[in-house]
């Protein structure tokens, strides 16, 4: 069966390991033959969102401007995956809205952040906390938990390969793979 276009949506804590997963569950998508797009901030926020910080407004943007380029390309029949913080759970259902039921797979990187902040691999945690780093996401600025995701990966317990997988689960069985 031909893989049906939808939107994985990954959201979660700066650190909790969103891209990793993204880019392991794009490559078990394309070993298996599926077309895929993999939106994230160094494709978005370096170039299309390169006008938008960490505002609230600003974020708003973001993740509208991700909303529609996803929907853009699932209506050339790609698989899209975003990992993006999307903090806002208005902002989650707006683009939820875009798409048809069952189009939209909301991934909780449930990651702590306390474990986020342990693990620091930009050393961004640090500078949010001395304050040279302002609305950091989880010190001052909010990250809103999904409150029904399709799928929550819990608390930085797995590995990211475990965690692409039980992605690739999720879509079998609904039918997309
Ligand atoms: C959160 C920030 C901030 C602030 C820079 N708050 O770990 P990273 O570095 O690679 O991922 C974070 C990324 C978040 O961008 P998003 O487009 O995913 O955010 S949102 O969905 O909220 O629009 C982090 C870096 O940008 N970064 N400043 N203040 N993350």
């Amino acid at each position: 069966k031909a893989q049906s276009p939808c939107v994985i949506w990954l959201t979660g804590l700066s650190g909790s390991g969103k891209s990793s997963i993204a880019n392991a569950l794009e490559r078990l998508l394309v070993d298996q033959g599926c077309h895929t797009m993999l939106l994230d901030g160094d494709n978005l926020r370096h170039g299309l969102n390169r006008d938008l910080g960490f505002t609230e407004p600003d974020r708003i943007e973001n993740i509208r401007r991700i909303g529609e380029v996803a929907k853009l390309m699932t209506e050339a029949g790609l698989i899209v995956i975003t990992a993006f913080i999307s903090p806002y759970r208005s902002d989650r259902d707006m683009v939820r809205q875009m798409f048809a039921e069952g189009d939209f797979f909301e991934v909780h990187v449930a990651t702590p952040l306390a474990v986020c902040e342990q693990r620091d691999p930009k050393g961004l945690y640090r500078l949010a906390r001395s304050g040279v780093i302002p609305n950091f996401t989880g010190i001052n600025s909010p990250y809103e938990e999904p409150l029904q995701a399709e799928l929550v990966l819990a608390a930085g317990a797995s590995q990211t390969a475990d965690d692409a997988m039980a992605i690739v689960g999720m879509l079998r069985r609904c039918g997309k793979l």
